[in-house]
């Protein structure tokens, strides 16, 4: 097998000291954090679009980077070619996952049956790689957004036909999903919203959307999918109102059609920020409800107003992600990079030092979101903050749902006024996790 990057060897652990840029500074694989590796609570995954397909192309110019690996584009050689750069790049990573589109996979043909044709012949090329490495697939989905005939939904499509071109393709991205082992299947609902009322049946929209889950949970488990369902929120892009917003708006979409024994959530950085959300927010949201899944790993800009698919550098925001995952004991997914590099970041080593800033960023989080919750003082502030209804017996009985309202009044009357509630210590708090961030300098 020819080598492809073959300036790069495989990327090591050297610590924070290391001026080598191809090198982890805070990744160490066998690191035990919190009684588990640093690999184990970090299921690191590859999206094949962004990595293998995307080429930096911008509304106002071509791609700048080369994704051909010596292949035509367009081919099934380019497509195994896509397949032979992305094992080479992720053993040479230590990354153990992918994520995919169909269409990320092969060229797609004017006819569905040809298309479903070149998808079983290069799933069966990826198993072929797979069982010589330990490399698995987190998630497959559907792209159900870029070719025209998507251009009103796909669930949300107002053809017939269009729908079932719909259906079509979750079947068979489902079957390629059961047959690389992966542990989830991804709804990002990429036209499915709209841009005026003026000429939409949103109830009609949302039913349909709900009807096309509802089959492909039914279809995925006859064939064994055992895995989660996730819904990926965002709130706008490319529709102006996209259906799942947000977790909240999503899980509620869930929970109103009886998906939600189903569905987990993949929770996205970008679109957490797009929807005015933080991302801990948004991984908070769905940790409460039962329902966060997977993460999508990415940072957008906060002065530009859509996704722009960062490589995650903020070591805060990655902090709080990972405190959200350690607090809920963990993924059943994983962290897929759905991230590019920049469009002047246009060579192979770029490809490297994307994965290797986001793998340390992530490493760097977890590291601190561990100090962080050893520390206590955060859960010790929490825990203070909200102790009037564990410590009398009134709040016992709020708790436990035995208060009446004219109970809660009788004692309002007492009192005559209250004493305010208590400071919520935002500075000190802030500080705290400063401290923990920066405790050796
Ligand atoms: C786009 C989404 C997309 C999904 C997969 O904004 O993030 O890449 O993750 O369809
Ligand atoms: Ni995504
Ligand atoms: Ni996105």
């Amino acid at each position: 097998m020819k080598e492809i990057f073959q300036n790069i060897s495989k990327i090591k652990y050297e610590g924070a000291e290391s001026r080598n840029p191809l090198a982890f500074k805070y990744y160490d694989p066998d690191r035990i954090i919190m009684g588990k590796t640093m690999s184990e609570h970090l299921p690191f995954a590859m999206a094949w679009w962004h990595n293998l397909c995307a080429t930096g192309t911008d509304m106002f110019g071509v791609g700048t980077q080369d994704k051909t690996f010596g292949a035509h584009p367009g081919t099934m050689e380019h497509a195994r070619a896509k397949v032979d750069a992305g094992f080479e790049f992720m053993q040479k990573l230590g990354i153990r996952y992918f994520c995919f589109h169909d269409v990320d996979l092969v060229p797609e043909s004017d006819n569905i049956n040809e298309t479903n044709r070149r998808l079983d012949e290069i799933s069966d090329y990826i198993l072929e790689k797979m069982k010589d490495t330990d490399i698995k697939c987190l998630w497959g989905t559907a792209n159900m957004f870029g070719n025209p005939r998507f251009c009103n939904g796909a669930g949300s499509t107002n053809s017939l036909d269009v729908y079932c071109f719909a259906a079509a393709q979750i079947k068979k991205a489902l079957e390629i999903t059961v047959k690389l082992g992966g542990r989830g299947y991804v709804f990002w609902g990429g036209r499915e919203g709209y841009e005026t009322l003026l000429n939409t049946d949103m109830r009609f929209e949302l039913e349909n959307i709900a009807a096309l889950m509802h089959m492909a949970v039914d279809y995925g488990r006859s064939i064994g999918f055992g895995g989660d369902f996730y819904i990926e929120p965002k709130p706008k892009e490319p529709m102006k109102h996209q259906y799942d917003f947000d977790a909240s708006t999503a899980i509620g979409f869930l929970k109103a059609n009886g998906l939600d024994r189903d569905f987990k959530l993949n929770i996205e950085a970008n679109h957490a920020t797009l929807a005015g959300h933080t991302f801990e927010h948004e991984l908070r949201t769905a940790a409460i409800n039962g329902m966060l899944g997977s993460i999508d790993a990415n940072q957008g800009d906060m002065l530009l107003g859509w996704d722009t698919d960062e490589f995650p550098f903020d070591v805060y925001s990655a902090t709080m992600c990972m405190y959200e995952v350690l607090k809920a004991g963990g993924l059943t997914g994983g962290f897929n990079f759905d991230a590019k590099n920049r469009r002047p970041s246009y060579t192979p080593e770029d490809m490297f030092y994307g994965f290797i800033l986001g793998m340390d960023t992530f490493a760097l989080g977890l590291i601190k979101a561990a100090a962080l919750i050893e520390d206590g003082r955060i859960d010790e502030f929490i825990k203070g903050k909200y102790a009037s209804f564990r410590l009398s017996e009134l709040g016992r009985k709020v708790l436990e749902k035995r208060a009446t309202l004219e109970e809660l009044a009788a004692r309002a009357s007492e009192l005559g006024a209250p004493a305010l509630p208590g400071s919520g210590r935002q500075e000190m708090l802030q500080s705290v996790v400063n401290s923990v961030l920066f405790d050796k300098i």
